[in-house]
């Protein structure tokens, strides 16, 4: 077996560099084939640095010349895959001319064609891919930027920051000059050079500056952006009153393109999205299509100011810019959605994206947490660092700082804010730097918090209860330990905020006093765990309480609290906290369906049947919040609760809740149908989209308990919708049964949408997630194959590999890990295939197999000779090696 394929970097060996960069002067000779990239830097000593060479990274490039003030350089190396240049006195102009292939470029890293238009992605270390530069984020310079193309094939040129300048050349070319006031680091460069037009809008921000906004896509796509510069809009507005952030340019352009390896890139002043997360009208676009716009778009916007204008060291920080980024886009989408909601159904609005928000982290960071790649929220080492784009660094890494808020109070991290722009605005910092701010902001100690940062692993918090009926006092202790992870010890005990309600008997929440407190202050109340174990003794109180811990989800552990079915059907009619409320239903869905995939032969207890139609039928809460709680537990987290992990068992399992669900209750989902009708033409609002969200999720029901009455509602319902929410939910629902009208609508949908690729990633994803409702169903990986050979199918697009591998690997476990191994033989074919191409997206597909180790022995045994074969293949990607290396370690 190989051992490394990449140098392990660690975060301790971090050292400012000898020479860093003053101004960039970059020309670029756009050709498809052959670009020419001329560079002149001006390279500075660093003050704070010990003597050294300049360094220069470079990969996948043709080195055409090097100078050093007009001169071939006195001395060049390559050390450690670094250019070493000797140079003296304390500033010098380097210029470096490169040549580079964009065509050639199937990583989407670097320089790279989509549509015959050129773009660029340099996050985390693609700016070497264009041109040698000290390519470190501690590195920030200030860019000039001159294109040069041909004026028929991109008659539009874009860069960071100004246009200065442009103008015609000979040939049939032109010319556009930029220049970006701000000094940056390179990753966040960029240019685009392609056909296209833009939605302009402009705006005027809170200090009165007129700046203009555009949004650039292919012309046949322009009735599709005006949600996205909505989206704009309202996040321009929303970090201004939040946060008293302006955007600090006159342009601010956002580039639509279809060929893109993530979601988006927060490049200065020159957004560039995957067209998933930008374009969006009714007839296209899902309520949840509509929701990732806005998020994205607000989520790239937030960071010209927490990433652009305060930016990492170095990329172990990389949670610095993402966890305070995420965090504050979920900040804006629940304020957003709260404000749509009016005083009335706020909380409820809000309870929605939070447990969203919370869905993402179980079933993503959780397992992530559990396995061979996990790493704490500031990793110590990488491989590649574009596997730690992560779920950990991410949303765990919102937890976090949604933690400093819920300590610090919403002024409090205000004021956290305010002094780190003031400290640190263009600088490049460490998370340290950060989390020391917003101590010395609140005048209080964070040094044990900082340990969120250095330890692996989900902490459980281990809660008991204790009522003494003589004094009226209910006492809870509150135990804390985070498990072992690779390379790491179990951890020390970390700063636990527990929001801690008590119900009473009749259901109310009751005031709570503390000991030693005159008296009760409020009905839900944060709790500071910091020891291994603390007790905490409510005193006043009349009858034992039922304890409500954890509310809207205070911190990312798992709580362990024994609550026998009575108390979990309590809970879901009564918790005052809509999040925990959610949760109780959660937990006794889990349960349910565990117990049915031990006991194949048994039944859903009727007990649970009746919570669950006793919420089916509360109209006292928004459609939204019940289509959550009445939504089972994704599949991909009950693996996770079950040990060894059985897909098979477990998928039979949620099959057979599904149809007792949708039989049990057959006649509520119908008339739910008729009551969530909602009036008028399409519009997004949140109080619509909950309303088709619950008649998508009853005829989902329906559908899987083969209900003839439902199936025809599913059928009309496609045939008449006038949006894609209730076309794909209707498609959705037959699709997910057994109905032979199944493949009629799946025709009719790809007869209508042939020419659009996104939608077709819908109708690609739809089939890759079928699970099997009959006996004889033909498997889903004979489909899938089948769908390879689509003409709208290609492995060069991500759309279309996370659309139809992505979602047969992550979305489908029941089938994926079919017991004969075809799933996991086809998973180490399409691996090896896209590593050839796309390391990025290979190592995507990868991790669906890193926590094989879970499963059953007889999968592991399947499993195990899959990853071996990865492994072996020559000349395998850093990206994937580290990925398949750590989970064979
Ligand atoms: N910062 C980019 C992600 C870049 C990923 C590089 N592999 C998008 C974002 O988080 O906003
Ligand atoms: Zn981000």
């Amino acid at each position: 077996m190989k051992t490394e394929h990449a140098p392990t970097i660690q975060r301790a060996d971090y050292r400012p560099l000898s020479w860093t960069v003053e101004t960039v002067d970059l020309h670029f000779r756009l050709e498809p084939r052959a670009t020419l990239v001329t560079n002149r830097m001006v390279c500075v000593r660093n003050p704070q640095a010990e003597d050294g060479p300049i360094r220069l990274w470079g990969e996948a490039l043709e080195r055409v010349s090097l100078t050093v003030n007009g001169q071939p350089p006195r001395a060049l190396r390559e050390n450690d895959g670094a250019l070493e240049i000797d140079a003296e006195g304390a500033r010098v102009l380097v210029e470096v001319v490169t040549r580079v292939d964009p065509k050639a470029n199937t990583t989407l890293s670097g320089l790279y064609l989509s549509s015959g238009g050129f773009f660029t992605q340099c996050e985390a270390e693609g700016f070497r891919r264009i041109t040698c530069f000290p390519d470190r984020p501690d590195v920030m310079a200030r860019y000039t930027v001159t294109l040069e193309a041909e004026r028929e094939a991109c008659p539009v040129l874009l860069s960071n920051g100004n246009l200065v300048e442009q103008g015609e050349l000979p040939e049939g070319r032109h010319y556009a000059k930029w220049e970006d006031p701000f000094p940056k680091p390179s990753y966040l460069f960029a240019l685009v050079a392609a056909k296209l037009v833009a939605l302009e809008r402009t705006v005027t921000t809170m200090s009165g500056r007129e700046v203009l906004l555009q949004v650039w896509v292919e012309a046949g796509n322009l009735d599709r952006v005006e949600h996205a510069m909505d989206s704009l809009v309202h996040s321009m507005r929303w970090d201004e009153e939040t946060f008293g952030l302006e955007l600090d340019l006159d342009r601010f352009m956002i580039v639509a393109v279809a060929d893109f390896n993530m979601g988006a890139m927060e490049n200065k002043g020159l957004n560039i999205f995957n067209t998933r997360f930008i374009l969006a009208k009714p007839d296209t676009a899902t309520d949840l299509d509509y929701e990732n716009v806005e998020s994205v778009v607000a989520h790239e916007y937030f960071h010209n100011w927490t990433g652009n204008r305060v930016t990492c060291r170095d990329w172990f920080q990389l949670t610095l810019k993402e966890g305070l980024t995420v965090f504050r886009d979920q900040q804006f989408s629940a304020d957003m959605l709260a404000r749509a909601a009016g005083p009335e159904g706020a909380a409820s609005a809000r309870a929605v994206k939070r447990i969203d928000d919370v869905r993402v982290l179980r079933a993503a960071q959780f397992p992530e947490d559990a396995g061979p790649m996990a790493h704490p929220i500031r990793p110590d080492s990488y491989q590649q660092i574009n596997n730690f784009y992560t779920a950990t660094v991410y949303e765990k890494g919102a937890e976090v700082i949604r933690m400093l808020h819920t300590l610090l109070g919403q002024e409090g991290f205000r004021n956290g804010m305010d002094l780190y722009f003031s400290y640190y605005d263009g600088q490049a910092v460490t998370c340290d730097d950060f989390v020391e701010v917003m101590a010395e902001a609140n005048g209080v100690d964070l040094d044990q918090f900082m340990r969120w940062y250095g330890q692996a692993g989900t902490p459980r918090l281990k809660a008991t209860g204790e009522w003494n009926a003589a004094a009226g006092t209910y006492t809870l202790t509150l135990a804390q330990s985070t498990p072992a992870t690779p390379g790491q010890p179990a951890g020390l005990p970390l700063v636990i905020p527990v929001a801690v309600g008590l119900i009473g008997p009749d259901g109310r929440d009751c005031v709570l006093r503390l000991e030693g407190e005159t008296q009760g202050v409020a009905t839900t109340r944060v709790l500071r765990l910091t020891e291994d174990a603390q007790r905490f003794r409510f005193v006043g109180l009349d009858a034992e309480p039922v304890p409500s811990l954890l509310r809207g989800f205070s911190a990312p552990v798992i709580l362990e609290l024994e609550e026998d079915d009575p108390r979990l059907a309590f809970r879901m009619a009564y918790d005052a906290d809509p999040f925990n409320r959610w949760d109780a239903a959660q937990r006794y869905a889990e349960r349910a369906v565990l117990a049915l995939a031990a006991a194949p032969g048994s039944g859903l207890p009727q007990a649970f049947v009746d919570a669950f139609r006793t919420l089916l039928r509360d109209e006292a809460l928004e459609p939204a919040f019940r289509a959550q709680a009445l939504a089972l537990p994704g599949e991909a987290y009950l693996l996770e609760r079950m040990m060894p992990a059985d897909p098979a068992a477990l998928r039979a399992a949620l099959v057979r809740t599904m149809q007792a669900l949708g039989d049990a209750l057959a006649a509520d989902w119908l008339s739910l149908l008729e009551a969530m009708q909602v009036a008028g033409g399409y519009r997004y609002h949140p109080g619509d989209a909950g309303r088709r969200a619950l008649a998508n999720l009853a005829l989902r029901y329906l559908a899987a308990a083969g209900n003839a009455e439902g199936l025809a509602r599913a059928q009309s319902r496609y045939e008449t919708a006038t949006d894609m929410t209730v076309r794909f939910g209707a498609l959705a629902a037959l699709a997910q049964s057994a109905s032979p009208a199944r493949e009629t609508a799946l025709a009719a949908f790809h007869a209508r949408y042939r020419d659009d690729a996104l939608v077709l990633d819908k109708w690609f994803a739809l089939q890759a997630g079928a699970w099997r409702w009959e006996a004889p169903a033909a498997p889903t990986l004979e489909r899938v194959r089948a769908l390879m050979a689509d003409p709208a199918f290609s492995l060069s697009n991500p759309n279309k590999v996370y659309a139809l591998l992505g979602t047969f690997f992550r979305a489908n476990p029941g089938e994926f890990h079919a017991a004969d191994g075809s799933g996991h033989a086809f998973w180490a074919e399409q691996v090896i295939a896209l590593d050839a191409r796309n390391p990025q997206v290979a190592s995507r597909m990868a991790r669906a197999l890193e926590n094989w180790r879970r499963f059953t022995p007889a999968l592991q045994a399947s499993i195990r000779p899959r990853l071996e074969q990865v492994l072996a293949v020559e000349h395998l990607s850093a990206d994937v090696a580290e990925v398949v290396g750590k989970a064979l370690e």
